[in-house]
């Protein structure tokens, strides 16, 4: 029974009601004793030794002791979030899952967005495939949505996939280097697995290094099956479209963002959802009918390929809205467990081989990281259907199971539970007709592996392609075995020998400018024949505008975070007008001084410093205000923090807006690109105005500056 104040005098009640509160936070321990001391362990004399009777100190070591669980084996770096999913076009003639039939309905979500090679403590700016999983909680029972930022994958059948991971986790002898692609094994394992390359197309573009977790795409990669109450099946690939736009950062930045903030991307997310500005995704889903299954000129089963939109376009049907961060970071973000084959009845799997084995890891891992069967019963896991089967006991086991009862048939129980007949959801495996070899090979329809690493290349802008060499010299050129990167430009020259010249030109290799891609030349050593043989093939898509990110930039000028940096010499005035229009465009806007307290304008106006000099750096924001209004504005730039600021947000092509004389500040900046000439503020893309500013923040970046860089 709850205790409840019982003085008459006001004062008095308060007191009793501030004891009654303190007497339900008192300290316990694990068996609900109240504990007097939590500070001293118990000893023989103030200065003896302790004593092994002390099980309160006892019990608060061994939970301490035990407190880590190993981490996932990959996808180990992650960020979570609470939120809803919201249909508003009904699939009802596609599916019989609710949760895609019935519009207006809600949904409740949780979402986990991951790095992949890095451990748990590693940078979320590594440039990497990032993982993009979706638990749904359904009347019908959980359904996982488990995809990645990049709609295809490395490999095609799951026999591969220890191979990988262990190729691109640090090397075994030295745990070196971290969350990072950079090496040799990596590479060495790439080199000889030519179906691989479409995949690394993407991961070396700038989808490998996305600005936030809510501005990227997520894909269910696979392709799955959706079927309706007439059991008819109809073959759907999954696509999440960011209401922000897809916008990824430069690599150079990515790296200096690994040193200034490691966490950029969790802070990112964590902020915008705790200031209600809730990041949003529209659900996308392309329509394949059974009958066409082989119409396209790849396999739909294929996961290292995708289906054009050009070909499928995307419908969008629904909203999914991330609004309530974690109240745990252990219990919910580490402790979720996804798995490909949480199902609800109107969704089912392909013959994808990479599907099929990813079906029997992910149970077989949360054994091993989460300790039990049971970990099901864990509060983020737990299905929001009641769970009622014969399964029983093993570690950790919440649920009392009442009776004798726990074999099916029964009588004793009258037959409970029940198997649902399949008219009252129970589910169902799309019959399939199958009469087939049992062997051990790879389908010739799966043989085709750089048209599509071709299709990607081509779709994208200069600008992308140029990031995309720039990486793989990078990349490349960390690896120590020559023989490993002349047979990684051997591979790119099958997809454009332009960009493998490129590529070859830093890398101290030679690609002869008649060399014709040789599709199935002679395999390296090591190389398995049934991998490296590849088809020649002539697809219908040679380039698809919905690959590009650059082609696709609309408003970009949302949830933006744009520094003001002054020294004293702002005016008030401009400040508030330029913030008013930025929360306007959905935006903020953070003071950058030398000091933290407050700031005084021209006027004589105080304004609060959000961030210093010492304690941020342009890399952390989108855009760049000089805010200076004197006439020369030199005094700002004395300031060597202010000008290394807006250097590397020039060279990150970030907006930037100057409200002093723009001549004598790209004078007094020394621009690399001034040297012989001076350029005008217009020639550098730095804005003059407010309004030209803003034009510049809604296309993300001045990509053309590159040229001057
Ligand atoms: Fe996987 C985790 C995505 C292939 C085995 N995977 C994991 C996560 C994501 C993916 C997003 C993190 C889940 C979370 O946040 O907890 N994986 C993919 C995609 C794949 C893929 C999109 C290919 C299309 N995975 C794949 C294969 C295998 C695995 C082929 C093994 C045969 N994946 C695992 C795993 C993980 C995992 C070892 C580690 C932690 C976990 O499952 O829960 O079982």
């Amino acid at each position: 029974m709850e205790e409840t104040p019982q003085s008459e005098n006001p004062k008095l009640r308060d007191l009793e009601k501030n004891i009654l509160k303190h007497e339900e936070s008192a300290m316990t321990t694990d068996q609900g004793l109240k504990i007097n001391d939590d500070h001293n362990s118990l000893k023989a004399g103030d200065r003896g030794p302790s004593l092994l009777e002390d099980f309160i100190l006892r019990e608060k070591i061994t939970h301490f002791d035990h407190e880590r669980i190993p981490e996932r084996i990959v996808h180990a770096r992650g960020s979570g979030a609470h939120g809803v999913f919201k249909l508003h076009e009904s699939l009802n003639k596609y599916t019989k899952a609710k949760l895609f039939s019935e519009v207006g309905k809600e949904v409740p979500v949780f979402v986990r967005f991951s790095t992949v090679a890095g451990s748990k403590g590693s940078t979320d700016l590594a440039r990497d495939v990032r993982g993009f999983s979706v638990k749904f909680y359904t009347e019908e029972g959980n359904y996982d949505l488990v995809g990645n930022n990049i709609p295809v994958f490395f490999i095609q059948d799951a026999m591969n996939f220890p191979d990988l991971v262990h190729a691109v986790k640090p090397e075994p002898h030295n745990e070196i280097p971290q969350a990072a692609s950079a090496h040799d094994t990596f590479w060495d394992f790439i080199s000889l697995m030519p179906e691989s390359m479409h995949m690394i197309m993407w991961a070396m573009s700038d989808r490998g290094i996305p600005r936030s977790l809510r501005m990227m795409e997520g894909f269910g990669v696979h392709t799955f099956r959706f079927i309706n109450e007439n059991n008819q099946s109809t073959f759907v690939k999954f696509h999440w479209k960011p209401k922000l736009g897809v916008h990824s950062v430069v690599w150079d930045e990515a790296q200096k963002i690994s040193g200034k903030d490691s966490d950029f991307h969790k802070r990112d997310l964590w902020n915008a959802i705790e200031s209600g500005d809730f990041p949003e995704w529209e659900l996308g889903v392309q329509l394949i009918a059974e009958e066409d299954e082989h119409k396209f000129d790849f396999d739909i089963l294929d996961a290292t390929k995708l289906i054009p939109e050009s070909e499928v376009p995307v419908h969008l049907v629904g909203t999914m809205t991330l609004n309530r961060n974690p109240d745990n970071f252990f219990a919910e973000t580490e402790q979720v467990a996804f798995h490909p084959g949480h199902l609800i009845p109107g969704i089912d799997f392909t013959n994808d081989p990479l599907l099929q084995g990813r079906l029997f890891s992910y149970t077989d891992t949360q054994l091993s990281r989460l300790g039990s069967p049971n970990f099901h019963e864990i509060p983020i896991n737990r299905s929001i259907n009641p769970i009622r089967n014969n399964q029983r006991d093993a570690h950790m086991r919440m649920q009392i199971n009442k009776g004798a009862v726990s074999y099916h048939p029964n009588t004793i129980d009258g037959g409970c539970p029940f198997q649902a007949m399949m008219k009252d959801g129970g589910f169902h495996s799309h019959e399939e007709r199958i009469d087939a070899k049992k062997i051990r090979n790879r389908s010739k329809s799966f043989m085709d592996h750089f048209s599509q690493a071709r299709l990607f290349y081509n779709s994208q802008t200069k600008t992308e392609q140029q990031h995309i060499i720039n990486a793989l010299q990078f990349e490349l050129s960390k690896v120590e075995r020559p023989h490993i990167r002349e047979n990684t430009v051997n591979q790119l020259t099958n997809i454009d020998l332009k960009m493998a010249q490129e590529v070859a030109k830093v890398l101290g290799i030679r690609v002869p400018e008649n060399r014709v891609a040789p599709v199935n030349e002679s395999k390296p050593a090591g190389a398995d024949e049934s991998h490296y043989a590849s088809e020649v093939r002539d697809p219908k898509t040679k380039s698809d505008d919905a690959l590009s990110i650059i082609k696709n930039v609309k408003n970009a000028s949302k949830s933006r975070k744009i520094a003001f940096i002054s020294i004293g010499n702002h005016t008030a005035e401009k400040l508030k007008s330029i913030s008013n229009q930025l929360e306007e465009a959905g935006s903020k806007l953070k003071v950058v001084s030398s000091q933290l307290g407050s700031l005084k304008s021209r006027e004589g106006h105080e304004v609060k410093v959000d961030e210093t000099l010492f304690n941020t750096a342009s890399v952390l924001y989108d855009a760049v205000i000089i805010g200076d209004e004197s006439r020369s504005g030199k005094e700002i730039l004395n300031n060597g923090k202010v000008k290394e600021f807006v250097m590397d947000a020039f060279n990150h092509c970030k907006p930037i807006l100057v409200l002093s004389d723009s001549k004598t500040f790209i004078e007094e900046m020394g621009f690399p690109c001034c040297k012989n000439e001076l350029k005008s503020a217009e020639e550098l893309y730095i804005d003059t105005t407010t309004e030209g500013f803003l034009r510049s923040l809604s296309k993300h970046r001045h990509w053309d500056r590159e040229e001057l860089i």
